[in-house]
């Protein structure tokens, strides 16, 4: 569609169960954003959307694992989230929430239109049913073991020790995690919506209609098209979220993914009176900024639900993006394996601009992309500073040093000039026809070019030795600069707009359109501008050492976690127990056992003798160390022989999961000769 009157742009709505990091920002809210600052700088009528996502299961899991209602869990994440979005920039006309009293209405009357004109089918099946809870369970309330390799704790959805996605009805001996207990079967109502009658539709609307999609989402699209679409369920049993209402639902609630959407269209409404002319009027153009994993939803699933009410638009494209790696591994919030928005805010105060450039520079538009300290340093220090930051100082502060800060007029100019200046208009062709098409990377690689053209130009011209020759020359250099500099900062300000702001305050411009670029007498001879400030500041090592550390110590407190303790061994009766005499003592000497790397002679009080025992601690302990630690000792272990020493007992040890041993004893100390038992 080429003529439209405005544009809706929509970002996927984050689950409210987590705060925002890296991943999120450079697959959805930084693209979204330059977007919407793109058009809104052409002078178009844009609506910016956003919201929490704030229902589903995963949230009351959190709850109930926290000792808090899923309310508190996702008041406290919405709040992170919205302020962490709101001071780093990202230019929502509306943040909302699904939580929300007007979204609660909205998705309730949108499923409510749909029933009643009997867009639905009704189908009983049967389900995991916890007796003692008296609730259906959903599949992350179900764990057993994993078919497919034994885990023990596989989740009814999938079994996160080999990856294998599973039914709840796969596990093998299945508990309930809310009560412990073996879930039963029961037989519970669910309404679908039928897919499969969207099929045709679907493979026209897209396959012949939208080919020009992206190939990643129109990819994904066919795919799901030429698998079969079947009818899917659109609520849930569940006490969070939005009730079904419909007689005889109690207890039910829409699926998160069917109300997630329909929370667009409530932060419109909460957003603007106005919101059916963003929503029903055929010459809005809706976008929707979304991951690779939400496309399946957002391509098929919600133009679905749309053409069933069948008053709304339907989205127009549908940039999505894939995954942004940190480090070489996939991001993971479970594993804290993340740069968090409301962490980089703080510890990187000033530099918001810096890691929207860097995770543009990055984007995972095509492919997955990896996101490390290092680039991010290297793209700061080589690019952002030396660049972009070192032509628009040196230009400023010879404007300042030879004219006072008032714009020289051009003279004559000379062919070096004119294509410098034809080259700023080729590029704004460029940098419009990537932004146009969604190819922000491309777009942004471009105006950094523009930049490159500036500081070429100035070390070409060598302003600083002309001056002492040609003092009408310099006049004609210094404009074209000035000329360059306010055409950059028209041209990053959709990528760098806290910095570009300041670089406008510097041009002492206050005005900002989209088409004023290319022109070449933006700045007007006799305009003053000011002094200027660094725009970017080099990041030293040990910054970015620090932050390679911090997640150095995450791989290893995961690696830790992830070491699973050995399994039980078989039962022993009370009696086999109590043949065991472990006594409390004391070791009063210690020294290594000659030729041997791991064995200790232990002189201990056992409070009935003084005994020697033999004792493969070396590697951990030196003598000197030991001596006067109260142990636990097995005194009746029979005595045997260790390099030629008789051993008389065996101290008892804990095994870290790395191997290492550490004492067992007491507490508090007790008298040598103390049973343990
Ligand atoms: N909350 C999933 C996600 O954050 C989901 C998006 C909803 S968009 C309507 O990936
Ligand atoms: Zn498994």
């Amino acid at each position: 569609m080429s003529n439209y009157k405005r544009t809706l742009i929509t970002s996927a709505l984050p689950y409210a169960n987590g705060p925002v990091h890296i991943g999120h920002l450079a697959g959805v809210y930084v693209p979204a954003d330059i977007y919407a600052r793109y058009l809104r700088m052409k002078g178009e009528e844009v609506a910016f959307i956003g919201g929490s996502d704030e229902h589903g299961v995963p949230i009351t899991i959190k709850a109930k694992n926290e000792g808090v209602t899923p309310q508190d869990v996702v008041d406290k994440y919405h709040n992170i989230i919205k302020d962490s979005f709101s001071r780093f920039g990202i230019s929502f006309d509306v943040y909302s929430r699904t939580s929300a009293k007007v979204h609660h209405d909205t998705a309730s009357e949108f499923f409510k239109k749909l029933y009643d004109e009997g867009k639905f089918i009704e189908k009983t099946s049967e389900q995991y049913y916890d007796e003692e809870a008296k609730q259906f369970l959903a599949d992350r309330y179900i764990v057993g073991t994993c078919p497919k390799c034994g885990n023990e704790k596989a989740y009814g959805d999938q079994c996160e020790a080999c990856g294998t996605s599973l039914n709840a009805t796969d596990l093998i001996n299945p508990k309930s995690t809310l009560s412990g207990n073996i879930p039963v079967m029961k037989e519970t109502k669910h309404w679908y919506l039928p897919l499969d009658q969207y099929e045709p539709w679907l493979r026209e609307w897209i396959l012949e209609g939208h080919k020009e999609w992206k190939s990643n989402v129109y990819g994904q699209c066919k795919s799901w098209i030429d698998g079969g679409l079947n009818p899917r369920a659109v609520t849930r049993d569940l006490d969070w979220g939005v009730p079904v209402p419909v007689d005889g639902a109690d207890g039910k609630v829409l699926y998160v993914w069917f109300d997630a959407p329909i929370g667009y269209i409530s932060a419109t409404k909460e957003w603007t009176a106005d919101w059916t002319k963003w929503w029903k009027d055929p010459e809005t153009r809706m976008l929707h900024f979304i991951g690779k994993d939400n496309i399946v939803f957002h391509c098929i699933i919600f133009p679905a639900m749309l053409k069933a009410e069948g008053t709304y638009i339907l989205p127009e494209n549908v940039p999505a993006n894939e995954f942004l790696n940190l480090e070489g591994d996939k991001i993971s919030t479970s594993r804290n394996w993340a740069v968090w928005l409301h962490e980089y805010l703080e510890e990187f105060p000033g530099k918001e601009d810096v890691l929207k450039y860097v995770l543009t520079a990055n984007a995972p538009e095509t492919k997955d992309n990896d996101f490390t300290w290092k680039d991010f340093q290297a793209r700061n220090n080589n690019e952002l500073v030396a660049i972009l930051g070192n032509f628009i100082n040196r230009a400023l502060v010879l404007t300042q040093k030879y004219y006072n800060g008032v714009v020289p007029a051009a003279g004559e100019l000379q062919d070096v000039d004119k294509d410098t200046l034809a080259q700023i208009v080729s590029l704004k062709a460029d940098v419009e026809k990537s932004l146009d098409t969604f190819r922000f990377r491309e777009a942004l690689k471009i105006a950094m070019d523009m930049a490159r053209l500036g500081n070429k130009y100035l070390a070409d011209m060598e302003p600083w030795k002309v001056v002492k020759t040609d003092e009408e020359r310099v006049k004609t250099i210094m404009n074209t600069c000035l000329q360059i500099a306010a055409n950059l900062t028209i041209v990053f300000a959709p990528f760098l707009p806290f910095t570009m702001n300041k670089l406008r305050g510097f041009l002492n411009m206050d005005h900002l359109e989209w088409s004023e670029l290319g022109r070449t007498d933006i700045l007007l001879a006799g305009h003053k501008v000011k002094e200027p400030e660094l725009l970017f500041e080099k990041i030293e090592d040990s910054v970015i050492e620090t932050q390679i550390q911090k997640l150095q110590d995450t791989k290893k407190a995961n690696e830790m976690a992830a070491v699973t303790a050995a399994p039980q061994k078989e039962n022993c009766s009370y009696d086999d127990f109590s043949k065991m005499d472990i006594r409390v003592g004391t070791i009063i000497e210690a020294e290594k056992v000659a030729k041997t790397k791991k064995l200790l002679k232990l002189k201990i009080d056992t409070g009935i003798d003084q005994r020697t025992v033999v004792s493969g601690i070396a590697e951990y302990y030196e003598p000197e160390q030991v001596i006067g630690q109260q142990v636990c000792i097995l005194v009746n272990l029979e005595p045997r022989e260790l390099k030629g020493i008789l051993s008389q007992g065996m101290i008892l040890m804990a095994a870290d999961a790395d191997g290492a041993l550490k004492f067992v004893s007491p507490v508090n100390a007790v008298k040598n000769g103390s049973e343990v038992k």
